[in-house]
């Protein structure tokens, strides 16, 4: 027995370590028809340039959140009452870019008009495209809220439009975007970002942030009514966070980001958001629970108990 199994013994709900639901669920807490959140996994990794992996972060995350506390120390609530069903990874592996996306998209699309609250769990960043076309689909009002160590504003790398260091150059054809703890640029996302005068892109990066007291006001404010979050896991300090396919040195810490998102949520409508580039390290599961964790109280968050 691990010391995680022995701790969750001795809790209220014990583990079920053999389901493939986020936290372990069972149906009373689970089904679709009674879920408000769905996660859906895209487990996709073909264009990543440095590690390889962002396939399994999907698997790690749902692993890893079983062994979570199901009570919400900082909300006071158990969110998991709200319902999280957890559906079958999608199929996404051989597809080329554009077949993923486009089935990325039919499933976020599928949700959001069944009125369900959208979690897609990375893969690489490249998933987020689908996701957000959907979203703005549904929600024409829509910004993308971007946390992130790199800004991903080419327009084609190695030969595609659709590779992971674009990403966000495709998102803000699709609605406007705002870029926070950025830190890794290239000299085409500067060039970008200088000569662009669309203003769908606003970037506030940790060098911005490190002299601005009132950061979280500014991403907030920048933002429109609907919000759709995307979560670069590399967006974190790699002391926190190591399991990612572009490790970055500096990055955001727990307790700040956790109230950033605190602030976007209480301001703006958040509509879906994803969890994306875990590319999990063999027996060291620290990144896979911060991300199991940041999703439960990002949820925690977006659906507060009624007081
Ligand atoms: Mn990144």
């Amino acid at each position: 027995m691990t010391f995680m199994e022995e701790k969750n013994t001795a809790a209220s709900i014990p583990v079920n370590a053999e389901s493939r639901n986020y936290m372990g669920l069972e149906e009373e807490y689970s089904s679709l028809k009674k879920s408000k959140a769905v996660i859906f996994q895209a487990p996709y990794d073909r264009t990543t340039t440095y590690i390889h992996g962002a396939v399994n972060g999907p698997a790690a995350i749902i692993d890893a959140s079983k062994y979570m506390e199901r009570y919400d120390d900082e909300l006071n609530q158990e969110t998991f009452k709200i319902g999280i069903h957890t559906m079958e990874p999608l199929a996404l592996q051989e597809l080329s870019s554009e077949d993923m996306v486009e089935k990325v998209y039919a499933q976020a699309l599928e949700l959001l008009k069944a009125n369900k609250f959208p979690v897609m769990l990375g893969g690489e960043h490249t998933v987020s495209v689908g996701a957000v076309k959907a979203a703005k689909e549904m929600f024409p009002n829509l910004s993308v809220l971007q946390l992130d160590a790199h800004y991903d504003l080419r327009d084609v790398y190695f030969g595609s439009k659709l590779n992971h260091g674009c990403v966000a150059r495709r998102l803000s054809e699709i609605c406007p975007i705002v870029q926070a703890g950025t830190r890794s640029m290239s000299k085409e996302d500067k060039e970008y970002l200088v000569s662009d005068t669309s203003g769908r892109v606003k970037a506030i990066s940790v060098y911005d942030i490190l002299e601005m007291p009132m950061w979280k006001d500014v991403v907030t404010d920048a933002l429109s009514e609907n919000v759709y979050i995307t979560i670069d896991l590399d967006v974190f300090d790699p002391a926190l966070v190591p399991a990612t396919g572009t490790p970055e040195p500096g990055g955001f810490g727990w307790y700040e980001t956790l109230s950033l998102l605190r602030e976007v949520t209480k301001d703006k409508k958040v509509v879906g958001f994803d969890v994306v580039e875990l590319c999990p390290i063999k027996d060291n599961i620290t990144s896979d629970f911060f991300a199991a964790k940041l999703i439960y109280r990002l949820l925690g968050y977006i659906f507060p108990a009624k007081k």
